[in-house]
């Protein structure tokens, strides 16, 4: 198994510097190009302006990127032959020699096993609207019950059952802090109306938190909710619409399993004219953002020992 540590971030980490790391489903299967690269590579950007180093995490050819420069970045954008991995398919597409965006899940492990600490993403899986007859519960929500990395969305993916991916997340014994806000964010929109118990205001709260759960040697994750800023939010009506014609479009096609999340997105973003990836884009580099604050609060706290994930 080959691991290419790009330069800058190899540095940073050596140095015990800020890094945050970044997943490449979003890139690979949440956003079309070239819209995919363009988001990627302004989210870049916002890490290294507040002050850290970003590590988009892909595999390409078999190999696990940590760190990916503008040219592979472009062809990994640009490529319509890449899988979406999570943690099932990661051994199958190292050893085949394919090329992957990593979902939340697998973005979490590979970057718990360099040591990263703090991780960016838009929205993570989580139980699916009719989980109850189709099982369908995103891998991601099981990875924050064994890997303890903390992860900045803006709360899960509205195209979900939030409440249900609630109650899986505190079954998991999973920490879902509210980024100065009690509400869990809905993506799309800052309020879902569903009360989140835990809140923090401030980068260093989270990052005395990240330590205190650390120390505890705890396996679990930590989730920042993180709200869409309302200059972004979309109209609850319109976006809750648009996901209910796209679910039950998904059902009528039988569209089922790692297909689902893309399929949802990409129907989201027609019904809606483009819209909600405005909104997509947007609160991913709002996340970026803050990942990165807490990164660097959590680095100023100068923490050493801590578990890795082998
Ligand atoms: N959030 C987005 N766009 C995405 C995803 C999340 O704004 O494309 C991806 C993430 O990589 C997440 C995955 O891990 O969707 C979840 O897929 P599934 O529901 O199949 O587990
Ligand atoms: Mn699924």
């Amino acid at each position: 198994m080959k691991t290419i540590i790009a330069h800058d971030v190899e540095e940073a980490l050596r140095k015990g510097l800020p890094v945050v790391a970044l997943e490449s489903t979003i890139i690979s299967h949440g956003m079309p190009y070239p819209e995919n690269l363009e988001t990627a590579l302004a989210v870049e950007r916002v890490v290294l302006d507040a002050g850290a180093t970003p590590a988009t995490i892909a595999i390409l050819d078999g190999v696990i990127h940590i760190g990916l420069d503008k040219n592979s970045l472009t062809r990994f954008a640009q490529s319509k032959n890449v899988r979406k991995v999570s943690q099932r398919d990661l051994a199958y597409v190292l050893t085949h020699g394919l090329s992957g965006g990593t979902t939340v899940a697998t973005t979490m492990y590979l970057a718990r096993m360099q040591g990263i600490q703090v991780f960016a993403t838009g929205g993570i899986g989580g139980v699916h609207r009719g989980a109850e007859t189709s099982f369908d519960i995103s891998a991601d929500l099981q990875a924050f019950a064994s890997i303890p990395i903390t992860v900045v969305s803006a709360g899960a993916k509205a195209i979900l059952d939030l409440p249900k991916t609630l109650e899986y997340l505190e079954t998991m014994g999973v920490p879902v802090v509210g980024f100065q806000t009690d509400d869990f964010p809905a993506f799309y929109h800052s309020k879902s109306g569903l009360k989140l118990t835990l809140r923090c205001d401030h980068p260093t709260a989270v990052a005395r938190l990240m330590k205190t759960q650390y120390t505890l040697n705890l396996s679990q994750g930590i989730l920042i909710a993180n709200p869409i800023p309302t200059a972004y939010e979309m109209d609850a009506r319109i976006i809750n619409q648009a996901i209910q014609s796209a679910t039950k479009e998904a059902d009528e096609q039988h569209i089922k399993g790692s297909a689902l999340t893309p399929f949802l997105l990409a129907r989201v973003k027609a019904l809606t004219g483009g819209d909600s990836l405005k909104s997509n884009i947007a609160l991913v580099k709002h996340n970026a953002k803050i990942a990165s604050e807490i990164a660097i609060a959590y680095q100023k706290l100068n923490v050493v020992s801590d578990p890795i994930v082998k």
